[in-house]
C-alpha cells in the first residue's frame, strides 16, 4: 500500500509513528528491507525561521528525529539528550531570539543544513540528505523548496500593551528549559488560507510582503491600534499565540512549487490522510502551495483526515487560537467544515473524529475512534480505522479493528 500523509510537526510525527506501527515496520529506523508498502510525508515548512545564520526547519526535524528515535519525547521536538550550552552564550550576547531556544545536538542539523542550502542544494535534496543520516523510513518531502514563512499579523504588543492580562507577556524558555509544554502537537500551519488553500491571504504583511526575520514586518491600521507582523515561531513561542491574531499567512505559499516528488507522491498513492496537525498553520499552510490542493481534489485514491481536535480543544498548542483567526469553530465539526467533502469541491472523502465528538458535513463519511496518540500502538488503531472508513484493506495489519 502507498500511503501519502500530509503533516505537521510533532503531531505529524506522532502520526507517523503510527503509519510505520500500522505497518508491522519497526518504529524507529529504516522500512524493512524490499518492504511492499510505502509511506510519504509531504510536511509543512512554513513554520521555518532563519535565525543566527541558521536555517531552521521544526516540521522536518521534529519529523526527522522522531522517526528515528532520537527526538525528546518530552518535548516532542529537538533531540533527547540535549544541551544548550550554545544558546546560553547568545542569550548572554544578547543575540536575537532568545526565545528560541537552539539545542547543540540539533544546532549540527542547521549548519549542515544551511552549508547545503547556501551551496545551491534545493531543500528537498537536503532533507534527503539528513534522511540518509537519520533513516526515518518514512521519505520526508518538504511541501516546497521555495521560502515560505507564516507570519502573524497582531496588535504590536509594544505599541499598545495590553492592560487586562488576557495576553500573556513575552516568555523567554530559556536555553535548557525551552519552553517544553508550549509547542502544541507539533502542528502549526499557516493560514489566513485555509484548506483548499486557494485564497492567498491578503493583508499579512506590511512592506514588501517578502518573508523576513522575525518581527521585521510592520503593519498599520488606518485608525486602530499599530500592527505587527510576527514570525509564526515568535508569536507561537514568544507569545504562546496568546496575542490575538488578526491574519496568518504563509508568505511566499501562493508564488510557491510544489517540491519535486510531492505531487507524484500524492498522484500515485492508494490512500492519502490528512494526519491530526494544525488544520490552519501546519495543514493549511501545505494546502496553500498551488498544485497540492488541486491534485487531492483530483486523485482517483482516497483522501481522508484525522481530527485534530478532541472535545472542541487541541490536545497540546494553540491551534484553537490559529482556528479563532481564520473564523473557524475550534471542533471537529469546524475542522470537517473547513476541509470539506470532495465531493461538493472541498478536500475529504472521510473524517474520523475521536468518539464522543461528531461532524456532519453533506458527502463526507465519518467515523470516530479514540484519537489520543498516547502510543504508537493506539496510533496505528487511529490509522487502521481511518483507512477501514475509505474502504481500504487492513486486514492482518496491526491498526486492523473493528468497525464501530
Ligand atoms: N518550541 C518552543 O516552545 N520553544 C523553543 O525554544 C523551541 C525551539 C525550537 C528549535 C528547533 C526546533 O526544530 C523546534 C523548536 N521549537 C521550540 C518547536 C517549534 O516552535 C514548534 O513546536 C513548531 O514549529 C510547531 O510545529
Amino acid at each position: 500500500m502507498r500511503i501519502a500523509v500530509l503533516a505537521g510537526g510533532v503531531g505529524g510525527a506522532k502520526f507517523l509513528l503510527g503509519v510505520k506501527a500500522f505497518l508491522g515496520w519497526q518504529l524507529f529506523g529504516p522500512a524493512p528491507e524490499g518492504a511492499a508498502d510505502t509511506v510519504t510525508a509531504v510536511v509543512n515548512t512554513g513554520d521555518d525561521i532563519r535565525l543566527h545564520n541558521l536555517q531552521v526547519c521544526p516540521d522536518l526535524d521534529s519529523c526527522l528525529y522522531t522517526l528515528s528515535g532520537a527526538s525528546d519525547p518530552e518535548r516532542g521536538w529537538g533531540r533527547a539528550g540535549e544541551s544548550w550550552t550554545v544558546s546560553a552564550e547568545l542569550a548572554a550576547y544578547g543575540a536575537e531570539a532568545p526565545w528560541f531556544s537552539l539545542g547543540d545536538k540539533d544546532i549540527a542539523t542547521h549548519l549542515v543544513r544551511t552549508r547545503m542550502l547556501d551551496a545551491g542544494y534545493p531543500l528537498s535534496d537536503v532533507t534527503a540528505a539528513l534522511s540518509q543520516r537519520w533513516q526515518p523510513g518514512v521519505t520526508l518531502l518538504p511541501m516546497t523548496d521555495d521560502r515560505v514563512e507564516t507570519h502573524v499579523v497582531v496588535a504590536d504588543p509594544e505599541a499598545a500593551p495590553p492592560t487586562s492580562g488576557s495576553v500573556a507577556g513575552p516568555g523567554n524558555p530559556g536555553p535548557g528549559n525551552p519552553g517544553a509544554g508550549d509547542t502544541g502537537p507539533g502542528d502549526t500551519g499557516p493560514g489566513d488560507t485555509g484548506p483548499g488553500g486557494d485564497e492567498p491571504a491578503a493583508d499579512a504583511v506590511g512592506g514588501d510582503g517578502e518573508p523576513g526575520r522575525p518581527s521585521d514586518g510592520d503593519a498599520t491600521s488606518e485608525d486602530g491600534p499599530a500592527l505587527v507582523a510576527l514570525h509564526f515561531q515568535e508569536w507561537w513561542i514568544r507569545y504562546r499565540a496568546a496575542l490575538p491574531a488578526i491574519s496568518i499567512t504563509p508568505i511566499g505559499a501562493d508564488t510557491a512549487t510544489p517540491a519535486p516528488g510531492v505531487l507524484p507522491a500524492l498522484s500515485g498513492a492508494d490512500v492519502i490522510v490528512i494526519a491530526p496537525s494544525n488544520p490552519v498553520v501546519s495543514i493549511g499552510t501545505i494546502l496553500a502551495v498551488p498544485g497540492i490542493a488541486e491534485t487531492l481534489r483530483a486523485v482517483a485514491a482516497p483522501v481522508v483526515g484525522v481530527s485534530p481536535i478532541i472535545g472542541g480543544s487541541p490536545v497540546r498548542g494553540h491551534a484553537d487560537a490559529c482556528l479563532a483567526a481564520i473564523g473557524v469553530e475550534c471542533s471537529a465539526q469546524g475542522v470537517a467544515g473547513l476541509y470539506g467533502a470532495r465531493s461538493t469541491g472541498g478536500l475529504l472523502d472521510a473524517f474520523l473524529v475521536a468518539d464522543g465528538d461528531t461532524a456532519a458535513v453533506p458527502g463526507l463519511a465519518v467515523g470516530s475512534a479514540p484519537l489520543l496518540m498516547t502510543d504508537p500502538a493506539a496510533t496505528a488503531a487511529m490509522v487502521g480505522r481511518a483507512l477501514r472508513l475509505v474502504g481500504l484493506p487492513v486486514a492482518g495489519r496491526s491498526g486492523a479493528g473493528h468497525d464501530r
